[in-house]
């Protein structure tokens, strides 16, 4: 046991509505809902808890969001603004921990297993750091505390909003035989059907799989699932900055022979890419890049650097001057976006 280690995922409530209500204060106690992305085609970033109470969800379009909530207020996203939150949130975890690792704007893990404030008590801890982010931004989050990064994910959405929940070494068993499947991070609503059509609905009825059984079933993933669905994770708290690029890309059985062909593709990619992204969360693009490999290996890549948003007409445009470099058939087609230093 004293091996065991002391990890914390902090994680804002409705973060971006949060900000928009803390700026402009008779929003407050009404439904709203950030959306549109830069570029949108309407859909919802975040919806805050009134709004929610209405069946209102992150990435649901924009026109269904206020069918069910007639009053539903929409607010343009400002993305400097939650830049700078996520800043002053990232020096309060540094006054308490090298260790952390940001998954995104508002969600953080952090490792406290050396920290000895409040006789060592991660528990005691965070709630000290939530104090202080809510004294240096007026925003709430909520915590998990728990002995890994699986357990204290779950765990932050606990006592959402504004609460945190620890789930003690001793705990570990009990908690997660109860669990549900579809709160294991990764296992999405889909997933989750199929495991519930197979009478698997918690995470003790995985427990009865071998590993053979569940790497059988489910690939790559058996392994891990294996593992989160005893409470198991020895994943550390990875130290790093955010990734610089997401791209997605493909290299064909058959090479393409012209442009046509290349574009036809490049949709294909850009829809993966959007749909990668929405997943991500990835919010702050400084620009988009196409990659292109020709037969011969040749390979070249064309960036736009003002373009802040996913735009096809541009990825097109790109396509067609990096096709001119080779004019010959492509084996691979890259589509991505550069993102800037938080
Ligand atoms: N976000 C987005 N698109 C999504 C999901 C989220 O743009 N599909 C943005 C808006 C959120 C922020 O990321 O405010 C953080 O996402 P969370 O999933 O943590 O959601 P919230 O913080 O909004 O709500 P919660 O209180 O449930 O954490
Ligand atoms: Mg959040």
């Amino acid at each position: 046991m004293s091996e065991s280690r002391k990890i914390v995922h902090v994680d804002m409530d409705c973060f971006y509505a949060a900000i928009e209500m803390r700026d402009a204060p008779h929003l407050k106690g009404k439904p709203i809902v950030v959306g549109g992305r830069p570029g949108g085609r309407g859909v919802v970033a975040t919806a805050n808890y009134e709004a929610r109470k209405f069946g209102v969800r992150s990435a649901m379009p924009a026109s269904k969001a206020a069918r069910l909530c007639p009053d539903l207020i929409f607010v343009r996203p400002n993305f400097s603004k939650y830049k700078e939150a996520s800043q002053i949130i990232r020096s309060v975890f540094k006054e308490y921990t090298d260790k952390i690792e940001p998954l995104s704007l508002d969600e953080a893990y952090l490792d406290l297993s050396n920290n000895e404030r409040h006789d060592g008590s991660a528990t005691k801890t965070a709630a000290e750091i939530r104090k202080r982010i809510w004294e240096a931004t007026e925003l709430t989050c909520s915590a998990g505390i728990a002995p890994n990064k699986f357990l204290a994910k779950v765990a932050s959405d606990w006592k959402k909003p504004n609460g945190q929940f620890t789930v003690t070494p001793q705990m570990v068993d009990d908690f997660v035989r109860e669990l549900k499947v579809g709160k294991i991070p990764g296992v999405g609503r889909i997933t989750s059907a199929k495991m519930n059509a197979e009478g698997i609905f918690t995470c003790l009825d995985l427990q009865k799989f071998s590993l053979r059984d569940l790497q059988i079933k489910y690939g790559k993933w058996g392994e891990r699932l294996y593992r989160v669905c005893r409470g198991e994770d020895n994943r550390p708290v990875e130290t790093r900055s955010y990734r610089k690029s997401w791209s997605v890309e493909n290299t064909y059985n058959e090479d393409l022979p012209n442009l046509e062909a290349c574009m036809k593709q490049l949709e294909i990619l850009v829809d993966e890419l959007e749909k990668r992204m929405s997943k991500s969360k990835v919010v702050l693009i400084k620009g988009l890049f196409v990659k292109l490999r020709f037969h011969d290996f040749h390979t070249t890549t064309m960036e736009s650097s003002e373009i802040k948003v996913i735009d096809r007409e541009q990825y097109r445009r790109l396509l067609t001057e990096a096709f001119k470099r080779g004019n010959r058939p492509v084996r691979l087609i890259g589509a991505g976006v550069r993102m800037p230093e938080p």
